[in-house]
C-alpha cells in the first residue's frame, strides 16, 4: 500500500477541539424557517424526497403556529403549495390555475420540463406556488422559499423557472478513517475531527450528518466523496469490508438528494483483491473491479461513482503498467457504468521529485501536458476533475489552461475551500470573489464561453469543492468560512450569481433575528468583501505563489520551497522575481492557453499586474500598470494588508452584543491572530526583498 507523499504534518495547525454535543445552526437556524412556519401550507406529491419536504415544513409549522395538509385534501387555505406537476389536481384553486397555465409555459422551452432538479415559483392571488417535476426539484424549490423569506408572500410574481446550470455540485471531504500519522483526521482540516469517521472507524451518532445533509440540500449541494483522495490501507477498504459504513452515511444522506461517491486507490486489485497487478489491460484486474462495483450497488443502489487521484503525490495509478490515464480512467469508468456511476478522475498529476536546479521542468505544464492528448479517449461517464489553476489552489493563479483544452472530455473544476493556502480558516477569507472570476474567465476572450459553461449541463462534470468542514461547534472552524461552504452550492446551482449577492443571503439565513439586521449586514460586508484580496496583499505578492511554510502551509517562508523537489519556485535574486513561463525565454507554458490570453500572458506589459510574476521574471523596478514598481507594490501592499486586517477587527469589535457571544468571541479570536500572523507575513516578505533588493521603501517605513 502507498504512502502518499504529503510534505509534513497537513492539519496540525490547531489541536483537535474538545468533543462537543451541540453545534451552530450554520445557515438553518430555525428563526430561517418563521416566514414559512407560520403559513398554510400545501404539500402535494409523493416520494422520500416530498416526505422531506413535508417534514421540513412540519416542524416549522410546528414551531411558528403555521398549518399543514399534504394532498389529497380538500379543505384547503393554503397560501404557499409546493407541489408536483404530475401528481394531479390541486386542491387550492389558485394553485391549480397556476399549475395549469404553467404547463403550456414549461413546455414551451428548453426540454419541456422543469429538469431533474428544477422548480417554478410564481405568486398570484395571495398565493404562492411552487411546481416541480421530480420530488429533488420540490427540495430545492423548498429552500428556495426559505432563501426568500417573508419576501416569499409580499406581492404577486410572475411565473419563473429555476434550474441549475451545473448539475454535478459536489464537496470532497479530505477525511480519513484513521488517523493519520502524518495529515491528521482530516487532511488539511481546520474545523477538527471528521463528522463521519473516528480513530479508525465511523462515528455511529449520525446526528451530526443529518444536520449536514440539510444545510448542504439547501445551498444546493448533490454529491459529496466521503474520504480523502489519499487512500491509505484502512480507507482502501471502504470499497470493500468497510463498505456498511459508507452505506450507512448513503442511507443518511439520500432523504435530502445528495448522493455518496467514494475515493478509491487504483491499487485495490492488489490492495484489496490479491491480485499480482492493477494493468488496466489485465482481464482479472477488470474483473475484479466490474465485481466490486456490483457489490457496491447491491448495497447502495444511487451509489455516484469513484474519485481517483493516481500517479499523484505517491498515489498509485496507471503509469506503474505503461499505461496512461484515459486507461486508467475507463477501467474504472467500465465497472460503474452498468449502474450509472461516474468516475471522477483527477487531473493533478505532476513530478513532486523534480530537481531544483532542472529549469526546464514547469509544474504549472504538467497537467496539461499528460491529459490534452487524451482528449476524446475518456469514456462518458468519466468527469476529469481539475484544479482551479495550474499549480494548487494558491490565492492567485491563472485559470488551469487545461480546463478549456480538451472539447471531447467531461470536466469539473475544482475549488479548494478548505482554506489550505488562504489561512487555514484562523483568517477571514471570503472566497466567493475570487471562485465566481473563475468561474466567469472567458478563455478565448469577451464574448466566448466561460469555464463555467465548459463544466456546466448535463454532460459538464460540475464543480467540485473540497470540504473545509469539520466536528467544530461551528462547522468549519471560523465562524465566517461558513459563507465560503454556502458559496461553492449557490455558485454551483448558478455561476453567474454575483457573490456580493451570495454572501447577503448567508447573513441573511444564518442571523435572521438579529437586533439591528442593517448594521450586521453592513459590517458583514465590511469585514469580508475584500478580505481575500487583503489575504492577498499581505502573503506572496503578483501571483508568484508559495512563500509558506512547507508541510503545513501556515504562515511565511519565503524561500520555505525555493530549493525543494516541489516544483513551487520564486526565482528571487537581488535583481529581480518571479518565474518566466513566456514561450520566449521561458518553459513555454503561456503557450498552452488559446488566444488572446496566449499573447496577454506572454507580454510583460499586457499580464495583468495580480498574475506578472507568475507569467515573468522581472526587475526589481518594473512599472507595473498601477504606475508603481514591483519592490514599491511589494512594500505598499503589505503595510497596506495588516492596516486593513487591523481595521477589520476593530469593525468586528462593534459587533459585540448583536450576535451571539461564542460566534462574536470566536471570531474575535481568529482576527487577533490574522493580525499576528499578516505582520509576520509583511516583515517577513518586505524584508525578504528589502535584503534582496536593496531598494528602501519610499515612504521610509519600518523593514528590519
Ligand atoms: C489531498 C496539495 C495538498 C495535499 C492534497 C493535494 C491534492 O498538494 O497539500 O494535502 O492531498 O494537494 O489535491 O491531492
Amino acid at each position: 500500500m502507498s504512502t502518499a507523499a504529503t510534505d509534513g504534518p497537513v492539519s496540525g495547525a490547531e489541536p483537535m477541539p474538545v468533543q462537543t454535543t451541540t453545534w451552530h445552526a450554520a445557515w438553518l437556524p430555525p428563526e430561517a424557517f418563521r416566514a414559512l412556519g407560520t403559513r398554510g401550507v400545501l404539500v402535494h406529491g409523493s416520494g422520500p424526497l416530498v416526505d422531506t419536504v413535508l417534514d421540513e415544513v412540519t416542524r416549522a409549522c410546528a414551531r411558528y403556529g403555521g398549518r399543514v395538509w399534504r394532498s389529497p385534501s380538500w379543505e384547503v387555505d393554503a397560501d404557499l403549495v409546493l407541489a408536483l406537476r404530475d401528481a394531479g389536481p390541486l386542491a387550492n384553486a389558485t394553485a391549480e390555475a397556476v399549475r395549469l397555465a404553467a404547463t403550456p409555459a414549461v413546455n414551451g422551452r428548453g426540454d419541456g420540463t422543469l429538469g431533474d432538479e428544477g422548480f417554478l415559483t410564481a405568486r398570484t392571488a395571495g398565493v404562492t406556488v411552487v411546481l416541480a417535476d421530480t420530488p429533488a426539484g420540490l427540495l430545492y424549490g423548498l429552500f428556495h422559499v426559505v432563501r426568500l423569506g417573508a419576501a416569499t408572500f409580499d406581492a404577486d410574481r410572475p411565473a419563473r423557472r429555476h434550474r441549475p446550470a451545473l448539475s454535478r455540485r459536489m464537496l470532497d471531504h479530505w477525511d480519513n478513517v484513521a488517523v493519520h500519522p502524518v495529515s491528521g483526521q482530516v487532511e488539511r482540516g481546520y474545523a477538527g475531527g471528521s463528522i463521519f469517521w473516528r480513530d479508525g472507524a465511523a462515528r455511529r451518532d449520525t446526528a451530526r450528518v443529518r444536520d449536514y445533509r440539510r444545510l448542504l440540500a439547501a445551498c444546493g449541494i448533490n454529491a459529496i466523496a466521503v474520504n480523502n483522495v489519499n487512500v491509505h490501507d484502512t480507507e482502501a477498504r471502504l470499497l470493500t469490508d468497510r463498505l456498511g459504513d459508507v452505506a450507512e452515511i448513503a442511507d443518511v444522506l439520500r432523504p435530502y438528494g445528495v448522493r455518496v461517491h467514494l475515493a478509491v486507490t487504483f491499487a485495490a486489485p492488489v490492495v484489496l483483491g490479491g491480485l499480482p497487478t492493477a494493468d488496466p489491460y489485465d482481464d482479472r484486474v477488470r474483473a475484479w473491479w466490474a465485481a466490486a462495483a456490483g457489490r457496491v450497488y447491491e448495497r447502495i443502489p444511487d451509489f455516484g461513482g469513484f474519485l481517483v487521484k493516481a500517479d499523484s503525490e505517491g498515489q498509485p495509478g496507471p503509469f506503474t503498467y505503461g499505461r496512461d490515464h484515459a486507461d486508467g480512467a475507463n477501467l474504472l469508468a467500465g465497472a460503474l457504468a452498468p449502474y450509472g456511476g461516474v468516475v471522477h478522475w483527477r487531473a493533478f498529476v505532476y513530478d513532486h521529485r523534480q530537481d531544483w536546479r532542472d529549469r526546464s521542468t514547469d509544474r504549472a505544464r504538467a497537467a496539461y501536458d499528460h491529459f490534452v492528448p487524451l482528449d476524446g479517449r475518456f469514456a462518458d461517464n468519466v468527469v476529469l476533475q481539475v484544479k482551479f489553476g495550474p499549480v494548487d489552489f494558491q490565492p492567485r493563479e491563472p485559470v488551469s489552461p487545461l480546463l478549456l483544452a480538451m472539447p471531447a472530455t467531461r470536466m469539473a473544476v475544482e475549488v479548494q475551500v478548505t482554506q489550505e493556502y488562504t489561512g487555514q480558516q484562523r483568517h477571514v477569507c471570503w472566497l466567493g470573489p475570487w471562485w465566481s472570476e473563475v468561474l466567469r474567465f472567458a478563455p478565448r476572450g469577451d464574448g466566448g464561453g466561460t469555464v463555467a459553461d465548459v463544466v456546466a449541463g448535463a454532460r459538464g462534470g460540475g464543480l467540485v469543492g473540497v470540504a473545509n468542514t469539520g466536528d467544530d461547534p461551528f462547522w468549519t472552524g471560523h465562524p465566517l468560512a461558513q459563507a465560503n461552504l454556502y458559496a461553492v452550492g449557490r455558485l454551483a446551482w448558478d455561476p453567474h450569481l454575483d457573490p456580493g449577492a451570495v454572501l447577503d443571503e448567508w447573513i441573511g439565513l444564518t442571523w435572521p433575528a438579529t437586533g439591528d439586521p442593517q448594521r450586521l449586514r453592513r459590517t458583514l460586508h465590511e469585514v469580508m468583501d475584500d478580505s481575500w484580496r487583503t489575504y492577498e496583499c499581505y502573503t506572496a505578492p503578483l501571483g508568484v505563489g508559495f512563500m509558506v511554510r512547507p508541510g503545513h502551509h501556515y504562515g511565511p517562508d519565503v524561500d520555505g520551497y525555493e530549493y525543494t523537489p516541489w516544483g513551487t519556485y520564486h526565482f528571487a535574486d537581488r535583481d529581480g522575481v518571479g518565474v518566466d513561463r513566456t514561450r520566449a525565454t521561458g518553459t513555454g507554458f503561456t503557450g498552452q492557453y488559446p488566444a488572446p490570453w496566449s499573447k496577454v500572458y506572454e507580454s510583460r506589459e499586457r499580464c495583468p499586474d495580480e498574475l506578472l510574476l507568475f507569467f515573468h521574471h522581472v526587475p526589481y523596478h518594473h512599472v507595473l500598470h498601477s504606475g508603481r514598481t514591483v519592490i514599491q507594490h511589494i512594500y505598499d501592499t503589505h503595510f497596506a494588508g495588516v492596516e486593513q486586517v487591523v481595521a477589520m477587527r476593530e469593525r468586528w469589535r462593534r459587533l459585540a452584543g448583536l450576535i451571539e457571544p461564542d460566534v462574536h468571541d470566536r471570531v474575535a479570536e481568529r482576527l487577533d491572530e490574522q493580525v499576528r500572523s499578516a505582520t509576520e507575513w509583511r516583515d517577513q516578505v518586505n524584508t525578504y526583498f528589502f535584503r534582496k533588493s536593496g531598494v528602501p521603501d519610499a515612504h521610509g517605513r519600518r523593514i528590519w
